[in-house]
């Protein structure tokens, strides 16, 4: 911050946030110069994209260790926050890293000055997607936030040798090949191979009486893999504060097997080793149920184990003893994923630290916290019994032990006389013996928090009913963010600059600044400005949808965005069956006075997924009749964009006009994207679900599109015999859009390719597409209408920016550590 007041160069503005100064320029230059030679081992004459990147982000990683050092060396933070993620879905870390460091003009200076442009070299990095959706990109999200707020904080996951995988259009169908970050390395890590920690796998339990009624168990795995770390520098806003996120790569411990090398059994001897390094190969592509197989109980146990015995020994050294963890640590179990943890803390507690079973219990549930991520039963991770016990046989005695202490309380209850405490059982007995990781994660943590005020009401009304009874301050709220610095700031410049005019730098510090956009809203001028920013987006946008889809679509049209995993419960049907029913209504009346809409979707269904691919499929037939009708021209497109990635999203939502967020309510815990793209200006058609609810609350109610039932209305209908028959029959548009689709208009090809989909609708309808059908088909009209008039609808556009404020995952994180961590924030 000083720097600029004692820079000895001459500087120029260049934006209003960033001044360049040569001398800096010169040292960076010569900084990537020298890591592309010496770093690389490449000449500038033979490097390509990907070798600038990789000797760029080298350089810039030397200033984040240099900020570190600056910010931090040697001090010991009071309290830290540990937050357990199976997945960060991070996306690219070079325009955070230039944003965040203050060095975004003056890296394009000095590439330019090297004959390179920064954008290319911003498309060579890989996407780190080390997720699968929301769940995986709140966890980026919130360690950007935390670094920003200087929160001491370490994240830990998996180094998934291959992230989500590559999505891929054959004739429509959606094709998965594996996903390859890593294959050229990854430049913002440090391999920490002096970090390594043994996990064990498997084994038996054995006890030792240790005098008068004390008892010592002490397991011994039959199979250990060793969890090596490799640290991610998380550098916050202005480089004040950088913490680490820590992902753990497994390695077999004896690569080779010598006994049986020596007795010439080659192959034989390295067998051991695919089974172990298997832990950290790929990340799980299912994003909303829960994945039955061993492997992801190995990967879910690896990196809660290292991570909490790296947790311990950084304790023991800085602190000695393991008593005071509750006011040192707070952990924090980004869904059931980590949920091993409760067993895994007790365990390392007792045996590896002598503690007695009550004092680890007090430590364990001080210091653990949980987010609850769905509701969705099929998404609710339970594993087998007889699995836990052959894998994990000293955490299941202790599950059963905290189980049984747990009910012999209920018991005694009284409070407990009105249900059966089998509801409130670790165990579920009713699908075979299975452990219940929710009910687990529960009781072993201090706070539970749902991501949005009404997923967390929904928490104590239905999963955690009668655990809420026992313990009614346990579940509190903490409404889900997004980082601003890469969702608005770097993903949108043009929007940036025009915030930063009306509302002046600060803005940039302090999100709640967007508010004095409010007046600008009545202002003709910025309006028009405003839309001019958009346009330009939606241009570039065009281009990349002409060169991935071959679609040509008219960037004056409203575009119409719903980029989000694939699944019934988002409902792209719901939107695919209006896209038809459209269609029809065009075809039926050419000459009327149409809103001209592109309808873009993107996202990834599960491979394992039937319904989801069929629904990707589905969208690519109507996308070839529609765009290939003459009759229909630019009133109407259709564009599947394959591939989604948080890249692709940077470019997708500030050229978003709508944002649907349309799931059945109380089935999308929260939604994020709805924020990103409410931020940038998109205005959302949605039902009041997740936290389109307290987006709805901070825009305005004439600021955004509501329709369809809400959460309450949903529970009442689905008891209402025949709903889905009744709301077809009572809709003749609908009707006959599905008669289309079930048909084969679509598909003539293959006449009953779509028939599981309707059929699903006429005569299951879990997620009431039927009944919300006519709302959304009304809204939509409504919409239609309101793009007609660009006064209003630019107003509402800068309405929705100056006030999104309060989803600033800023706030998110500021909430988290006053209310649960209990940490400060500077
Ligand atoms: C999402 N969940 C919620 N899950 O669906 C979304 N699940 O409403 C919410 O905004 C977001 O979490 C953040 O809170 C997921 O993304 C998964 O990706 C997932 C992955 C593995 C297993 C189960």
């Amino acid at each position: 911050a000083s720097s600029a007041k004692t820079a000895k160069a001459a500087a120029t503005f260049v934006k209003p946030r960033e001044i360049v100064h040569a001398d800096a320029v010169v040292a960076l230059r010569e900084d990537i110069r020298a890591k592309l030679v010496y770093a690389i081992g490449k000449t500038p004459e033979a490097a390509r994209e990907r070798d600038w990147f990789a000797a760029t982000a080298l350089a810039l990683r030397d200033r984040i260790v240099d900020a570190r050092d600056r910010a931090q060396a040697g001090t010991v933070p009071d309290k830290r926050v540990y937050y357990l993620s199976l997945e960060f879905l991070i996306g690219r870390l070079l325009s955070d890293a230039m944003n965040n460091l203050g060095l975004v003009e003056t890296t394009r200076a000095a590439l330019r000055d090297l004959g390179i442009d920064l954008a290319d070299v911003e498309g060579a990095e890989p996407d780190a997607a080390l997720g699968n959706g929301g769940l995986g990109r709140l966890a980026a999200c919130f360690m950007e936030s935390m670094a920003s707020l200087s929160i001491p904080a370490v994240g830990y996951g998996i180094r998934y040798d291959h992230g989500i995988f590559r999505q891929s259009l054959e004739n429509g169908w959606q094709r998965e090949a594996p996903e390859t970050w890593l294959a050229e390395g990854n430049p913002w890590e440090f391999a920490r191979p002096e970090a390594t920690y043994t996990i064990g796998f498997g084994g038996h339990v054995t006890m030792t009486s240790q005098g008068d009624h004390h008892i010592r168990r002490h397991w011994h795995p039959a199979e250990t893999v060793n969890a090596v770390a490799y640290d991610v520098p998380i550098v916050g806003w202005k480089a004040k504060h950088v913490n680490v996120l820590r992902l753990w790569k497994a390695e077999a411990d004896a690569p080779v097997e010598l006994a049986r090398f020596n007795a010439g059994d080659h192959v034989g001897a390295v067998a051991g080793r695919a089974r172990a390094e298997a832990i950290s190969r790929v990340l799980y592509p299912s994003d909303s149920s829960a994945e039955g197989q061993e492997l992801r109980l190995r990967q879910e146990f690896f990196f809660t184990s290292a991570s909490l015995q790296d947790l311990v020994r950084r304790h023991v050294a800085e602190r000695g003893s393991l008593r005071s963890l509750p006011d040192h640590a707070a952990i924090q179990l980004n869904d059931t994923h980590p949920a091993i943890a409760v067993p895994e803390l007790m365990r390392i507690l007792m045996e590896d630290h002598d503690l007695p079973w009550e004092d680890a219990w007090q430590i364990t549930t001080h210091t653990l916290h949980y987010t609850n991520h769905t509701l969705l039963p099929e998404a609710l991770e339970t594993w087998p019994v007889e699995l836990m016990e052959r894998l994990l046989p000293r955490h299941m005695q202790i599950i059963y032990l905290i189980n049984w202490l747990h009910l012999e309380e209920q018991s005694k209850n009284a409070r407990s006389g009105a249900f059966d405490v089998s509801t409130v059982s670790l165990i579920d007995e009713t699908h075979g013996r299975r452990v219940r990781m929710g009910p687990l994660a529960f009781h072993g943590s201090r706070r539970v928090n749902g991501v949005s005020a009404l997923h967390s009401e929904l928490l104590k009304s239905t999963v955690f009913k009668d655990l809420h009874a026992i313990e009614p301050e346990k579940i509190i709220n903490k409404t889900n963010g997004i980082t601003f610095r890469r969702w608005l700031h770097n993903a949108n410049p043009e929007l940036t600059a025009l915030a930063v005019e009306a509302a002046g730098e600060g803005v940039l510090d302090d999100p709640t600044l967007l508010e004095r956009l409010v007046p600008f809203a009545d202002d003709a001028d910025f309006r028009k400005r405003y839309a001019a920013m958009r346009k330009a987006r939606k241009e570039r946008l065009a281009q990349v949808i002409a060169e991935r889809t071959g679609v040509t679509v008219d960037p004056s049209a409203l575009f119409d965005v719903q980029i989000k995993r694939i699944h019934e419960y988002k409902r792209q049907l719901l939107n695919l069956i209006e896209t038809v029913a459209l269609y029809q209504a065009i075809k039926q009346a050419p000459h009327k006075d149409w809103t001209p809409r592109v309808k873009i979707f993107a996202g990834k269904a599960a491979p394992s997924y039937v319904q989801a691919k069929l629904i990707i499929k589905l969208a690519g037939d109507i996308a070839n009749v529609v765009n290939n009708d003459p009759e229909i021209g630019d009133r109407l497109k259709v564009v599947f964009l394959p591939n989604y990635s948080v890249s692709l999203a940077e470019v997708i939502i500030p050229a978003a006009d709508l944002s649907e967020q349309i799931s059945t309510a109380g089935m999308e815990a929260s939604g994020t994207g709805n924020m990103k793209l409410a931020l940038n200006g998109a205005l959302t058609v949605g039902t009041l679900d997740g936290a389109n609810i307290e987006i709805k609350d901070h825009v305005g109610a004439e600021n955004i599109f509501i329709f369809g039932l809400d959460a309450e209305g949903v529970l009442a209908r689905v008891k209402e015999p025949d709903y889905a028959a009744k709301a077809i029959a009572a809709s003749a548009r609908l009707a006959a859009a599905l008669d289309a689709i079930g048909n084969g208009t679509f598909s003539p090809d293959d006449p009953g390719r779509f028939a599981p989909l309707v059929d699903e609708l006429r005569h299951g309808d879990r997620y009431l597409t039927t009944v919300d059908f006519e709302d959304y088909w009304r809204v939509q009209r409504e919409i239609d209408a309101a793009w007609k008039r660009p006064a209003q609808w630019w107003r509402a556009a800068i309405l929705n920016t100056a006030r999104m404020a309060w989803f600033s995952s800023d706030r998110s994180m500021r909430e988290y550590a006053e209310e649960i961590w209990r940490v400060k924030v500077a």
